[in-house]
């Protein structure tokens, strides 16, 4: 795809501009983006062009918060609640380990996981291990996937496998994401699976049919 097509949804989110921003994600699907290049081109360049105000040294909440409503704008057009799609593949668990509250990551994968036909229990951000492993039990769950953006949540993800064997759930599979999961091989995570974007989360569990619940 032309990356300029979606600059200007880039710079509509940027500028926290809601409605600006869903009518261009309209504009752009009615002209044959599809939604994953508008997440991939669109959504995740603009709060790319945000790290700067997001750092140890500079942090400017308000800034950041309010193109983040943007995006969750554009993910909700893109990905409708109640469209009625159906859940037939099974269920997976979801959330941001404890200590990390970045969420706009984990929730582009909820919707790309619902729309593929899952059933997705999200446990929020900063979730402890135990609520993660505690549900995935309860919920039958196949998978369980992990949202991490700070580099402090390494040794927490590094918790899950044992905390789901406890738990007797040894088949469920672990998949791992986000800017600071990506970079990391499986070993060094203790999980199955790293992606680097929701939709390969998506393609794994369709390939893999891991855990069979
Ligand atoms: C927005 C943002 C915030 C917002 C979060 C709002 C929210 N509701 O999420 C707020 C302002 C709250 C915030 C807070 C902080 N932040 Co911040 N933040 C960001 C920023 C700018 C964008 C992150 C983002 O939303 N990206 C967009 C999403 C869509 O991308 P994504 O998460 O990568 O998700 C995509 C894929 O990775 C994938 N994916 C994501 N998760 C998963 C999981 C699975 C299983 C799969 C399959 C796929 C997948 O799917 C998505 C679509 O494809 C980043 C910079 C950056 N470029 O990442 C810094 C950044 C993550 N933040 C950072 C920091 C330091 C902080 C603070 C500590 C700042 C402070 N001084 O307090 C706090 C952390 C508080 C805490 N305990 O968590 C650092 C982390 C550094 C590090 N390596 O540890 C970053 C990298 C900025 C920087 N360069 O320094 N932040």
């Amino acid at each position: 795809m032309n990356g300029r097509s979606t600059e200007r949804l880039v710079r509509l989110l940027m500028d926290g501009e809601r409605t600006g921003a869903v009518g261009e994600a309209e504009t752009l699907v009615g002209s044959g983006i599809t939604r994953e290049e508008i997440v991939s081109c669109g959504l995740e360049v603009a709060m790319k062009g945000l790290e700067s105000k997001c750092t140890l040294e500079e942090f400017n909440l308000l800034e950041i918060m309010i193109a983040g409503r943007a995006v969750m704008d554009v993910i909700k057009f893109l990905y409708p609640a109640g469209t009625n799609l159906p859940s037939t593949k099974g269920t997976v668990v979801i959330a941001t380990p404890e200590g990390d509250v970045h969420d706009l990551g984990k929730n582009i994968l909820r919707f790309v996981l619902v729309a593929d036909g899952y059933r997705l229990v999200d446990c929020g951000c900063d979730c402890p291990v135990a609520t993660l492993a505690d549900t995935a039990d309860e919920e039958g769950a196949r998978a369980v996937c992990v949202s991490g953006l700070i580099t402090s949540v390494i040794p927490v993800v590094r918790q899950i496998r044992g905390s789901l064997a406890a738990r007797g759930l040894d088949g469920v599979g672990i998949i791992a994401g986000g800017a600071a999961l990506k970079q990391a091989a499986p070993e060094d995570l203790d999980v199955d699976f790293v992606c680097d974007s929701a939709f390969d989360a998506a393609n794994w569990l369709d390939a893999t049919g891991e855990g069979g619940a």
